[in-house]
Formats: C-alpha cells, sequence, structure tokens
C-alpha cells in the first residue's frame, strides 16, 4: 500500500492521485519513489490502456518540497542537479513513454515542477479554480522537468519567457485561452471527467495511441523527410495490430468496432 499516493484501476483506467494535502502535494523522495512504483505497475497491468494523475486537497502540486532542503548559510550546497537526474527527469520520462494516453486533471495550484508536470501529459484538464505557476524564478531556480522545453512549444516564446521570468499565477481560463491547457471543468466535476475520458480514450485501439503519442511527442525534434519516415514505420506497425483489423472490418460491416487495446 502506498502513503504518499493514492493508486486504483478501474474500467482500464488508471488513477493516480498525489496525497500529501498538507503541503499541496509537494514531492518528496517517498512521494517520488512511490510514482514511480506506480509507474512500473501500469507498465505491467495489461488492462490499464489510459492514466489519470491528479492531486487529493485543495492543490494538485507545489513542486519540490522545499523543507527537505537545507539552505543554511553554512551548510554546503545540495546537488539540485543529482534530484533532478534522479527524480524528475525520470518522472518526465516516464510519462511521455507511457503507451496509453496520460490525463492530467489539475484540481488547483500547480507550481514549479508541480506546473510542469501536467504539461508532460497528453491532455491537460484544469478545474476552474486552478493555477499554474512557474515559482522557480521567485528562488533562484530554472524551471525545471520539462519547462523550458514544453512551454515554448506550447505558448510560443514570448509568453514562455513571460511566464518563466516573472512567474505570475496564470488561472485556468487564460491557460487554457493561450494553449497551454485543454479543457476547464467546473471545481466538482474535475475529475468525473477526466474519468470519462480517459474510460473513452481506453476503449480505442491503445497500440495505435501509443504510436500516434509516439510521432506527435518526436515531431519537435525531427525534420519533414525524417518524419515522414517515422510515420511510415509507425503506420507499418499500426497496421498489422488486430484493433486495425478490427476497425476497418466493423467500418465495412457498418457496426461498432469492440479494440481490444493489441
Ligand atoms: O530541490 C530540488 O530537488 C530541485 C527541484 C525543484 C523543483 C521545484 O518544484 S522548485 C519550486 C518549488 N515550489 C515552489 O517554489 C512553490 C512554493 N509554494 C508556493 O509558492 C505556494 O505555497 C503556492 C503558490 C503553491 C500556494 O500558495 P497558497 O497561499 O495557496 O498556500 P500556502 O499557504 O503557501 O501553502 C499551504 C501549505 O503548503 C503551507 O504549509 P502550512 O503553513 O499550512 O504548514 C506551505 O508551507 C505548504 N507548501 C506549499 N508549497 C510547498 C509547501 N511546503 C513545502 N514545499 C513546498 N513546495
Amino acid at each position: 500500500a502506498f502513503e504518499h499516493i493514492l493508486y486504483s484501476v478501474e474500467s482500464g483506467v488508471a488513477l493516480l492521485s498525489l496525497n500529501r494535502p498538507k503541503s499541496l502535494n509537494s514531492f518528496n523522495e517517498s512521494m517520488h519513489l512511490e510514482v514511480r512504483e506506480a509507474f512500473k505497475l501500469i507498465r505491467k497491468d495489461k488492462q490499464v490502456r489510459a492514466l489519470v494523475i491528479t492531486g487529493e486537497g485543495r492543490g494538485f502540486c507545489a513542486g519540490q518540497d522545499l523543507s527537505d532542503r537545507n539552505v543554511d548559510p553554512n551548510a554546503e550546497s545540495p546537488d539540485l542537479g543529482l534530484s533532478i537526474e534522479r527524480f524528475y527527469n525520470p518522472l518526465i520520462k516516464s510519462i511521455q513513454d507511457l503507451p496509453m494516453p496520460v490525463i492530467c486533471a489539475v484540481n488547483g495550484v500547480a507550481a514549479g515542477a508541480g506546473a510542469n508536470i501536467p504539461l508532460a501529459c497528453d491532455l491537460i484538464l484544469a478545474s476552474r479554480s486552478a493555477k499554474f505557476i512557474q515559482a522557480f524564478c521567485k528562488i533562484g531556480l530554472v524551471p525545471d522537468s520539462g519547462g523550458t522545453w514544453f512551454l515554448p512549444r506550447l505558448v510560443g516564446m514570448a509568453k514562455a519567457k513571460e511566464l518563466a521570468l516573472l512567474g505570475d499565477s496564470v488561472d485556468a481560463e487564460s491557460a487554457l485561452a493561450m494553449g497551454l491547457i485543454n479543457r476547464v471543468t467546473e471545481d466538482d466535476t474535475l475529475r468525473e471527467e477526466a474519468l470519462t475520458l480517459a474510460k473513452r480514450l481506453a476503449a480505442q485501439p491503445t497500440q495505435g495511441l501509443a504510436y500516434i503519442k509516439r510521432a506527435l511527442n518526436q515531431s519537435f525534434d525531427h525534420g519533414l523527410h525524417a518524419h515522414l519516415e517515422l510515420e511510415r514505420d509507425l503506420q507499418r506497425l499500426a497496421g498489422q495490430t488486430k484493433d486495425y483489423r478490427e476497425g476497418v472490418a466493423a467500418f465495412m460491416e457498418k457496426r461498432s468496432p469492440d479494440f481490444k487495446g493489441k
């Protein structure tokens, strides 16, 4: 059983909820390790075809637990690079590399790494009262967890610089308007809407969706020619799935498809 997260699976959807509400679900090492453990379960469990990440309490995640950092002037500087290498970078890679859709349901304030973890997910829903804060600049740090990579791609360089250099709070409606997130929901329906969307995705051709995710995630790293080759390779693989056959057969027979995710 987990202490710092909640984890459950229902109707093909895994729900991972950060559960340190007293410190707005900020990350300590134990929570990182539990999240890592949950990702292992997700990858092993053949039932799971979509993931929802959210948080307990009034916040989504306030980034690193700052009470774990000794900033006494006489103490040696902590090696934050090590923390990024051991914990935050692997988490971002796990989300991006998970071969199924990941929905982030941002249920309240999302600050520091907590504002960037959602950006690594495939779809972002936020409750009306959610806020996104690139809090790093306020304590002399650099946006991590992919923030300086995702932000310019999502909102353009001008906005990215404004968000990262000023660290102002962005409300959910503004985040939607600038293309940072996908949808805004009422506070009390966020989780339900995220789970409904995840169940819909979990009933789709999961392997096909994994290839779509891979193609889009790699698109910024390639020129057009290289990317056309990747699309060719992925289409070759997609054409070998059972769900592709089922999709075409169902279309021709004018019935609903029954996808197995393989
Ligand atoms: O160190 C490394 O490994 C490097 C990696 C860094 C990654 C990062 O994420 S760095 C950025 C760290 N995060 C922040 O700088 C955000 C700090 N938090 C805030 O600015 C504010 O708490 C919020 C804007 C997120 C929310 O403000 P508000 O007014 O709604 O709530 P609050 O009263 O500030 O917080 C509520 C409680 O949560 C409070 O505790 P208390 O007084 O009730 O006992 C507060 O101390 C605690 N809390 C909030 N954020 C953190 C935290 N405790 C520890 N670490 C936090 N990050």
